[in-house]
C-alpha cells in the first residue's frame, strides 16, 4: 500500500505571531484529519501528519521556518502522496504550501492532492488557484483507501480530476462504528489537550473533541451545511468507549462533542447520556444544541450525565430574521431554553448573528432585549458574511464574485469577514449597533471569567 502525508495549513492569526501565551490560540485537535489517518493507517498504510499550526507556533509564527520543517519531514518519510485539508479560512495558505512543496521535490514529486470542506464545496475555483494533481469530493476515507491501494484515479468515486466537468461526492461512511478508534498519538496530544480559552471559552480543562455524528438534518441559510453528506450517528456503546480510550490516551476527563446538535440524534444521544451515568465516569462535556430539541427532562439527564455547559445558536431576537434564515426555531424557544437553563442550573453560551439579510435596527434592538433577559453564561456576536457552501452564498453568489478578485479574499470571505453590509441601515448605524452588542459580550464574557 502506498504511503500518505496528511498537511494541515497553519490559520492566518499564526502568521508573525511572536511568542505568545500558547492558552489563547490553541484550538480544537483536528479530529477529521485524525480520523482519516488512522482509518487508512488501520489498513496498512504508512501515514503521518503536518500539523502546521503546530509547527507555527513553534516556529514563533515565522512561515519560512515552518515550511522548512515541512521539507524536512517530506524528505525524511517520503510519501507517495500529500493530501491537504482545508476550509475557505484557509485556501490561501493552502496555495503557498502547495507551491512550496512543488518546488521541494526536484526528482520525484508525489500526488498531491486535497480534500475537506473547501475542495468539496468549490472544486472548480480550487483548481483555477491551485494546482493540485486531484480533488476529493466529500469524505475522504473510502476514495483515499481506494487510491493508497493503487486503483486508478478516474475510476474512484468522489475523485475530481483537473479538467473533468461534472464532481460525484464520494460515498459517506454508513455505519460509522466500522471506523477505528481515533489514534491521537498520530499527532502532538498534549499540545491539543492542555488548557485553551479558545475551546473552552472559560472552563480551563484539558480537553478533546469528539464527534458523536456527522452531518445535520437542519438546512439554515447562512451555515455551510452542503459540505455535510447525510446526518448519521455512531452507536451509543462505541461513543462512550470512544470517550474511555481518548480520555486515556490524551490524559483528559473532558471533552468538547462537536456534533451540530446532540438533539439530532436525542434518543440515542439520551442512551449515550445513561451510559456515561451507569458506567460512574467522571467526564464532563459541552455540546451544541439546538433549542427547539430542548425540554426539562432532556437537559436534567445531560447534566446528570456530566454535560457542564452548552452552546446554543439563539443568532436573533427578531422572529422575522429567524425566518429569513431558516433556522426553523422561535425567539419563545429560546427564551424557554434560557430559563431551563437557569432553573437547572446548566451553564449556556449563546451565539448570535447580525448584519444578516434585511435587518433593521428594531432587530438588532430585540437582540439584545434577548441577551439581557436569558442572562447567558457567555456570548458571541458574529458579523454574518455569505459563506460558501450556505445558500446565502449560492443565492447570492453573483454579486459576491466582483469581490473576490484574489485568493485573500476567499480567505476574508472564508474566516466571515465580508466587509459588505447586508442590513438596512448605514454603516454608522450598524458600527453603533455592533459596538453595542460586542460591549456587552465583553461584559458577561468578563463577568464569567472573574
Ligand atoms: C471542528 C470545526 C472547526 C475547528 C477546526 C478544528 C481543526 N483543528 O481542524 C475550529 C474551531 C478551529 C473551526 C474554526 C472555524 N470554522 Co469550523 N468547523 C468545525 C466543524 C464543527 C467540524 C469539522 C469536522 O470535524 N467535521 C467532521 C468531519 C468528519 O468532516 P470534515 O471535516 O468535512 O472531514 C471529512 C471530509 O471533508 C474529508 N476530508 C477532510 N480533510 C481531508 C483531506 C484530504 C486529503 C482528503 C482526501 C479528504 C479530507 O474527509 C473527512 C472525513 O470523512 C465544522 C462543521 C461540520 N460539522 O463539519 C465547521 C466548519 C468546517 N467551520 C466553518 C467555519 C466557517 C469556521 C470559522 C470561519 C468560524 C469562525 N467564525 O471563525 C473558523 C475558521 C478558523 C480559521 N481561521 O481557520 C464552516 C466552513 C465553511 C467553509 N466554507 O469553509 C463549517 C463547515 C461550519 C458550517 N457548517 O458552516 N472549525
Ligand atoms: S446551523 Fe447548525 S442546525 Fe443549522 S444547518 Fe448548520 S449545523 Fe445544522
Amino acid at each position: 500500500m502506498k504511503s500518505i502525508l496528511f498537511v494541515i495549513p497553519w490559520k492566518a492569526s499564526l502568521i508573525n505571531c511572536g511568542d505568545i501565551d500558547v492558552s489563547q490560540y490553541i484550538e480544537r485537535a483536528p479530529e477529521n484529519v485524525v480520523a482519516l489517518a488512522t482509518y487508512l493507517n488501520a489498513q496498512g498504510a504508512r501515514v503521518e501528519i503536518a500539523d502546521l499550526n503546530r509547527t507555527l507556533l513553534s516556529c514563533k509564527g515565522d512561515v519560512e521556518c515552518c515550511l522548512n520543517l515541512l521539507k524536512q519531514q517530506c524528505q525524511r518519510f517520503n510519501p507517495d502522496i500529500i493530501g491537504l485539508s482545508f476550509f475557505t479560512a484557509r485556501f490561501e495558505y493552502a496555495a503557498d504550501i502547495t507551491t512550496y512543496l512543488r518546488s521541494v521535490f526536484t526528482d520525484k514529486t508525489p500526488l498531491i492532492i486535497a480534500g475537506g470542506v473547501h475542495p468539496t464545496l468549490l472544486p472548480t475555483i480550487t483548481y483555477e488557484y491551485i494546482n493540485f494533481d486531484a480533488l476529493i469530493i466529500g469524505e475522504g476515507e473510502l476514495p483515499l483507501a481506494a487510491i493508497l491501494k493503487g486503483e486508478p484515479l478516474n475510476q474512484i468515486q468522489g475523485v475530481f480530476l483537473p479538467g473533468q466537468d461534472i464532481p460525484t461526492a464520494a460515498d459517506a461512511i454508513k455505519n460509522l462504528d466500522c471506523l477505528p478508534f481515533p489514534n491521537w498519538d498520530l499527532l502532538d496530544k498534549n499540545f491539543y489537550a492542555q488548557p485553551s480559552y479558545l475551546i473552552s471559552y472559560t472552563q480551563l480543562n484539558r480537553v478533546m473533541p469528539l464527534s458523536f455524528s456527522r452531518g445535520c438534518m437542519y438546512r439554515c441559510n447562512f451555515c455551510a451545511h452542503s459540505c455535510f453528506l447525510s446526518a448519521r450517528c455512531h452507536s451509543p456503546e462505541y461513543f462512550v468507549e470512544m470517550m474511555r480510550l481518548t480520555s486515556k490516551q490524551c490524559n483528559v476527563n473532558s471533552f468538547l462533542i462537536q456534533d451540530s446538535s446532540v438533539g439530532n440524534f436525542k434518543e440515542e444521544w439520551s442512551k449515550v447520556c445513561e451510559l456515561l451515568i451507569s458506567s460512574k465516569t467522571n467526564y464532563n462535556w459541552w455540546a451544541n444544541l439546538r433549542v427547539n430539541q430542548v425540554d426539562e427532562d432532556f437537559l436534567r439527564l445531560l447534566k446528570q450525565a456530566g454535560c457542564s455547559k452548552v452552546f446554543f445558536g439563539f443568532e436573533s431576537g427578531s422572529q422575522r430574521i429567524l425566518e429569513k434564515m431558516n433556522k426553523k426555531i422561535t425567539t419563545e424557544q429560546c427564551y424557554k431554553a434560557a430559563e431551563l437553563c437557569h432553573k437547572l442550573d446548566v451553564p449556556f453560551y449563546s451565539s448570535y448573528i447580525v448584519n444578516y439579510f434585511g435587518e433593521e435596527e428594531e432587530d438588532l434592538r430585540s437582540t439584545e432585549e434577548m441577551i439581557l433577559q436569558t442572562c447567558p453564561t457567555s456570548l458571541a456576536i458574529n458579523k454574518f458574511s455569505p459563506i460558501p457552501g450556505s445558500v446565502d452564498y449560492n443565492k447570492n453568489e453573483d454579486s459576491i464574485k466582483p469581490y473576490l478578485t484574489s485568493i485573500h479574499n476567499w480567505t476574508t470571505l472564508g474566516m466571515l469577514l465580508s466587509p459588505v453590509l447586508f442590513g438596512n441601515m448605514t454603516s454608522e448605524r450598524f458600527d453603533y449597533w455592533f459596538k453595542r452588542l460586542k460591549a456587552l459580550k465583553n461584559k458577561i464574557n468578563n463577568y464569567e471569567d472573574n
